[in-house]
Parts: structure tokens; sequence; C-alpha cells
């Protein structure tokens, strides 16, 4: 069998030049992919159904061809006739794409840019070690808590992957670092091949993304990857049985540990909670006899950490840290000074003894479980693009602790539906806007007629946004606005 030449190139200072490469998509991903190689010296194709103006200019004086097109028809005629010896696709490519199906039966790899991230990743000298993070929800927190805390540390540490910065932007910044904290999306995931991580955590895994996957299974298979080749430490949720079972089934590197995380009390080995302090039982000589404090659910309550779901993201960024050698200390101190970004779990407003909180970035039904779990009296703002997944279950666990729903989003009936199966004496209010300015006035306006001293109003759409928002942070900004103008006029 010949060995496609590009499986062979491992490293940067690998001869890249004159390899023809059709990259799909030229979003922030696919135009780092462009970019690097052609820097490579590579011969390189860009094909993507949108395509905007500073990128193409860009790509015109990187010398890269760019063919912008809605047609996968066409797509597929482009990319044949260029003859490509390595297809690099952009993760919001669905995995039976015609492009992609094409390449699988002429046997042209197809790599993401995180594979490809990883083997040039010597650009710059001695390689970052990798800790990956997934989950379904609190990627993003805990790459940025594992990241704050090894710089607190004194270590060199760069956030990437799906949290908007391409893992190929930090491979080439002149820098240099000891660590990248990579955010790894389920897409990400699935076209993941030789990366070996430092560490890796899979943080929880319920559905969500089912339409790209094709099902739960390849979902869950896809989340699975993030541990495979771990050379340190394996770091899994001990409340959610999936995640401890993709440790167990995971092919590590000889020597790795699973360390488990959990609001309970920790066995040796593991990270936990006694009394209100969150313990390290794993990373200490005598860990069957004693344990170190690193912070309490209270001074946690002063950075907007305390709600149960970002407690357990705590845990696991100070496992995730402790396993790359960060110091109890620097740990403490870091958590001292971390605050969480916008539209998760974000208190807006609290007036009246009503506290009213955006978490847009809720985008499927696990993620705003949480926040509901959370609080006992709610008038609940949900609904947007349902991406395959039934909110049936959320509504019926949640119904006793809610006073009102306000349904928002393309998807309605859908919701409203559910509403009346589920929790059918429940008040449902339909937001009918059109128009994405007036969605979040109209909601705020009807949430407020059900409230009374004590209640919460939480935007936790269970949903995506990009039905009536540019994306979540564009919903959460326009709900936080209309409280402001509604509780303050
Ligand atoms: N495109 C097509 N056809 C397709 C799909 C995409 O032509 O079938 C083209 C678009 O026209 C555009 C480009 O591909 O030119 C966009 O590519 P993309 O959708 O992969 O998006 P990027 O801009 O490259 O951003 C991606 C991640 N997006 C997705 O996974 C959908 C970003 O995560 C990530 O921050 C970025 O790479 C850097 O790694 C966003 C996301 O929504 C935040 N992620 C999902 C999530 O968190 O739930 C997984």
């Amino acid at each position: 069998m010949v060995i496609p030449r590009c499986e062979t190139l491992r490293s940067w200072h690998a001869d890249w030049s004159g390899l023809r490469v059709a990259v799909l998509g030229l979003g922030v991903t696919g135009f780092s992919v462009a970019d690097t190689l052609a820097e490579l010296g590579c011969v390189v194709l860009v094909h993507a159904a949108k395509v905007d103006d500073l990128r193409r200019q860009m790509c015109a004086v990187l010398g890269i061809t760019v063919v912008e097109s809605e047609s996968t028809d066409a797509a597929l005629t482009d990319v044949a006739e260029f003859g490509p010896d390595l297809i690099v696709v952009s993760p919001g490519y669905h995995p039976d794409h015609p492009v992609v199906l094409w390449a699988h039966t002429n046997s042209i790899p197809v790599w993401g840019d995180i594979e490809l991230a990883w083997r040039v990743r010597d650009k710059q000298g001695e390689p970052a070690e990798w800790i990956l993070v997934t989950g379904t929800n609190g990627k993003t927190t805990t790459t940025q808590l594992t990241s704050h805390m090894l710089l607190h540390a004194g270590f060199r540490v760069a956030p990437c992957g799906n949290i908007g910065v391409p893992v190929l932007d930090a491979v080439r910044d002149p820098g240099g670092f000891d660590f990248f904290v990579v955010e790894i999306s389920s897409y990400q995931l699935h076209w993941l091949r030789e990366v070996v991580p430092f560490s890796s955590a899979c943080l929880n895994v319920a559905p969500d993304h089912l339409d790209w996957h094709n099902g739960f299974d390849n979902y869950v298979a896809a989340k699975a990857k993030v541990y495979t080749d771990t050379k340190i430490a394996c770091v899994y949720n001990r409340g959610d049985e999936r995640t401890r079972r993709m440790v167990e089934d995971a092919a590590v590197t000889d020597g790795a540990r699973a360390i488990g995380f959990g609001l309970d009390s920790p066995g040796p080995s593991d990270f936990g909670i006694v009394d209100g302090i969150l313990l390290d039982r794993s990373f200490l000589d005598n860990r069957h006899a004693e344990a170190l404090e690193f912070t309490t659910v209270e001074e946690l309550r002063g950075q907007g950490l305390h709600a149960p779901h970002m407690v357990l993201n705590v845990l696991a960024a100070a496992a995730l840290a402790r396993s790359a050698g960060a110091s109890i200390d620097a740990i403490s101190e870091a958590l001292s000074t971390f605050r969480v970004d916008s539209h998760r779990y974000e208190t807006v407003a609290h007036v009246d003894g009503v506290t009213w909180i955006d978490d847009s970035k809720a985008t499927n039904p696990h993620a705003a479980d949480a926040s509901l779990r959370a609080n006992e009296s709610v008038v609940w703002i949900v609904g947007g693009l349902l991406k395959g997944v039934s909110l049936d279950e959320l509504i019926s666990r949640h119904a006793s602790r809610l006073k009102a729903a306000v349904v928002i989003g393309a998807d309605r009936s859908e919701v409203v539906s559910a509403f009346t199966q589920h929790a059918p004496h429940l008040p449902v209010v339909e937001v009918r806007a059109g128009e994405t300015e007036k969605v979040m006035t109209e909601a705020v306006s009807a949430a407020s007629s059900f409230v009374a001293h004590g209640d919460v109003v939480l935007l936790a759409p269970a949903a995506a946004s990009m039905d009536q928002f540019t994306d979540y942070a564009h919903r959460g900004r326009l709900f936080a606005e209309a409280v402001r103008a509604h509780v303050a006029p």
C-alpha cells in the first residue's frame, strides 16, 4: 500500500512544498489553515459557501486560490479538478459532506485543523504540551480557569481551539508557550487522529449537536476521543458515569492516571468537597490520609462561581492545572482574581427582590438544566434553534420550580407543545415578534408580569441563537439591555 505523502509529514520543518491541499471553509479556522499551508509552501485551494471580503483579499495577497459557492456539486467538481493530496476541513462541515465522502472513496486523507496544528507544533522550537478540554457544557469556562491557574503558576499559556483562537495561531505565535489549553468541540474531536495530550478532561456529556453527529452514540464516541493517548491525567466527572467509562475504555499512554472530580467527598486520587471546602486528594504524597484545600464555595460566591455547575468547572480546572505542576497556592490565588465571561449565568439586575440572570450561553438542555437547578422559583425565557434535541425531559424535570415560561425562537411551536404536554398548568407566553430588536423587549415585558419578590427571571434558552440573533452573545446583550430599560426606566 502506498502511504500518502502528507501522512509522513510530522514537523513544521518537514518538506511540505508543492503539497496540494484543498481547504474547506474560510471562517476563523479555514483562514488559519490556508495561511499556515501557504507559509509552508503548499499549493492551496479554499472552497467555502461564504467568504468575507477581508479574508478574500488576504488570501489573494498570500497566493491562495479562493472559490466561493453555495453549491456542494460545484465544490465537488472544483476540488476534484484541483486534484488534492490532502483535504483540511473546518469544524462546521458535516462528515457526510459530498467532498468528504469523495475524499474517502478516493483514499485522500481528510484532517481537521487541530491535526494539522499538532503536526507542525514544533515551529518555535520545543513544542508546548497540550491540555484538552471537552464536554457538552463548561468547556470555555474550564479552559479559561485552567489557563488562568497555569499563568499564576508562572507558565506561558495559550488558551485556544473552540474558544475562538485557532490552535494554528497559537502554534505560530513567536513568543512560544509551555502549555496550550485547547477547548475542543465534538466536531474537532471527530477529525482528531494523532494528538497526544498531556492531560485531558471530558466535563460531562448530554445530547447536543445530534443532527451533525447523526445521533447520540456518535456524539459520545467523538467526545471519548479526548482521552486517547493521554500521558499524565485523564480528568473525569464522578457524577457522570459516561465520562468514567470513557476513561476506562481509553487507550492511554502507560502511567496516565484517572482523576475524578465531583461535588461530594473525594476519594484518594480525586478532587471534591467536604464541608464547603474544595480539596485536592490527588497530587500529594500521602493522599490516603490527607488532602490539600484550595478554596471554599463561599469564596467562589464572590467570583460568581458558586452555582454547582461552576464549582464543577473549578474542580476540573484545578485537577488539570495540578497535573501540570501548578502549586496549590497558585490555584487559590488564581481563583481569587478570576471573572466569569459575560452571558454565562451572569446576574444583570437585582431589583425589588427579583434577580435577572443572563445564561444565554445555555445553548442546549443540559446547560439550561444546570442553571434551572440552581434556583427555586423561576420565570424561564426559553427557545431558539433546537438542533434536533427535545426539551420534554427538561420541562417535566423542572415544572415544579417554574412560575411561567416565555417562549422565543423560530421553533416556538415545538417548545410550546412540550409545555402543553409536560407542564399543562404552567402559564406559557409566546413571543411572536419577528424583528430581532423586539424579541427581548417583548420577552422581558412578558416575564415581568409574573414575577414577585424572591423570583428569578432566567434567560437559559436550551437552544442555539442563530434563528433570531447573530450568536448567543448578541442574544444575551439584547436581553440585558431590555432588562435595564425595563427595571430602571
Ligand atoms: N462552510 C461551508 N459549508 C459548510 C460549513 C461551513 O461552506 O457546510 C463555510 C462557511 O461558509 C465559512 C466557514 O465554512 O466560510 C465557517 O467554518 P466553521 O463553521 O467551521 O466556523 P469557523 O469560523 O472556522 O469557527 C470554528 C468553530 N465553529 C464551529 O464549530 C461551527 C468555532 O466554534 C471555533 O471558535 C473556531 O472554529 C476556532 O476553533 C464556535 C462554535 O459554535 C464558537 N462551536 C460549536 C459549539 O461550541 O457548540 C461546536
